[in-house]
């Protein structure tokens, strides 16, 4: 086993680690050093540029047939619930359209809705808005479907993409390692069928986001097991556009009795994430999950890359416990970016720049 010093060596000198060399790293460098090394990585990928996008977050409902146990988003009585038509989207959508280049639509699994209710709300938003990037559907409901279709995955995919899927987002990864799983998200797509969605949607062309949920019950060995699964896929399929660590918040759901994790460990797992995951170009901080202030400081711990306007009418965060205004304009975001001695530039949804071509 090499000791800290040899790890960090090796990381310097652009060498792949070990999962073990991984988990000694996390477990025991001061975050000053995963700090500095994951901001070294991060320079040498991305210089001091900070991606940013204008976008907007659609949730079509929030009835679900799945109960996660960390879940405060889910709909718990009637009242509480929402079903947009097809029209309401559409009409979110023009409120925006000058403001935005993509759409990201994900909700709950609608007990009723089946494929055909999915490729129509994809459908509706492609013919209205040709150009418009539709970022949709998480493996989650993507494997439902396909399950109540009857239809394998690649073919329900294959629709998808007809209809006008650009890319699909980086939900229900949670944590793979089946101890966690099986005790916070025991319902929904399993491991291998997150993996295996990823991988066919890379093999037709859609680009995809991978996620992590940290901060509850798992423990060190279950985040590199987690951010190893996803290595592996992105040696073999390369579609991944980027990582992107969700922090568990703890307001309204099954698991509120976790405290949230300090800002240390926001920064530990940014950290880690850069530089374990050699393959992946972009580290993306989610600022409505994280809070405006920690996603600044996570500029400096190999984030490159924050999304995005997005909108207050996003409920995820805000049914979790996130007070901040879930929305920002393009000057608040690229003077938080430049506040942090970056440049802020933006990106379109498959990490173009626009207007500007540094990198
Ligand atoms: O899979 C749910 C997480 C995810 C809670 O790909 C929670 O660009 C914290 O995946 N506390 C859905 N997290 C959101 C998501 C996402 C968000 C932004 C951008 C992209 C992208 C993807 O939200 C779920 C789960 O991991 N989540 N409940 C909670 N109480």
């Amino acid at each position: 086993m090499l000791t800290l010093k040899e790890i960090e060596n090796k990381i310097l000198q652009a060498k792949r680690i070990t999962t073990e060399e991984a988990l000694y790293l996390y477990q025991k460098a001061p975050l000053s050093l995963l700090g500095s090394l994951a901001h070294q990585i991060n320079v040498q990928k991305n210089k001091e540029i900070v991606f940013y996008n204008k976008n907007l977050h659609i949730e079509p409902t929030n009835l679900c047939v799945f109960h996660c146990k960390f879940c405060s988003y889910y709909a718990k009585t009637k009242d509480d619930s929402w079903e947009y038509s097809s029209e309401d989207i559409l009409k979110q959508i023009e409120n925006k359209i000058n403001d935005i280049t993509e759409v990201h639509v994900v909700g709950g699994v609608h007990p009723q809705w089946g494929l055909s209710r999915y490729v129509e709300i994809i459908n509706g938003i492609r013919n209205k808005y040709p150009k418009l990037h539709i970022k949709a559907f998480s493996a989650v409901e993507i494997a439902f479907l396909a399950k109540r279709a009857k239809l394998s995955f690649f073919d329900t995919l294959t629709s998808l993409k007809e209809a006008g899927l650009d890319s699909i987002p980086g939900g229900g990864a949670e944590i793979f390692h089946s101890e966690v799983r099986k005790k916070i998200c025991p319902e929904k797509v399993n491991t291998e069928e997150w993996l295996e969605i990823h991988k066919l949607a890379h093999s037709i062309g859609i680009a995809s986001n991978a996620t992590i949920l940290y901060g509850h019950i798992e423990n060190a060995e279950h985040i590199i097991d987690h951010l190893n699964k996803l290595r592996e896929l992105q040696d073999k399929s390369k579609g991944f556009n980027c990582f992107i660590p969700l922090k568990f918040k703890s307001t309204n759901n099954e698991m509120s009795y976790i405290e949230e994790v300090s800002v240390v460990e926001d920064l530990k797992m940014m950290a880690i994430s850069r530089i374990f995951l050699d393959n992946f170009k972009n580290i993306k901080a989610y600022w409505p999950m994280l809070g405006r202030e920690t996603a600044a400081i996570s500029l400096h711990f190999g984030v490159n890359d924050l999304d995005g306007t997005v909108n207050d009418s996003t409920k995820i965060y805000s049914r979790a416990g996130q007070k901040e205004k879930q929305e920002m304009t393009v000057e608040e975001i690229t003077k938080m970016i430049s506040g942090e001695g970056k440049e802020a530039c933006e990106r379109d949804s498959l990490y173009n720049a626009i207007g500007q071509s540094t990198i």
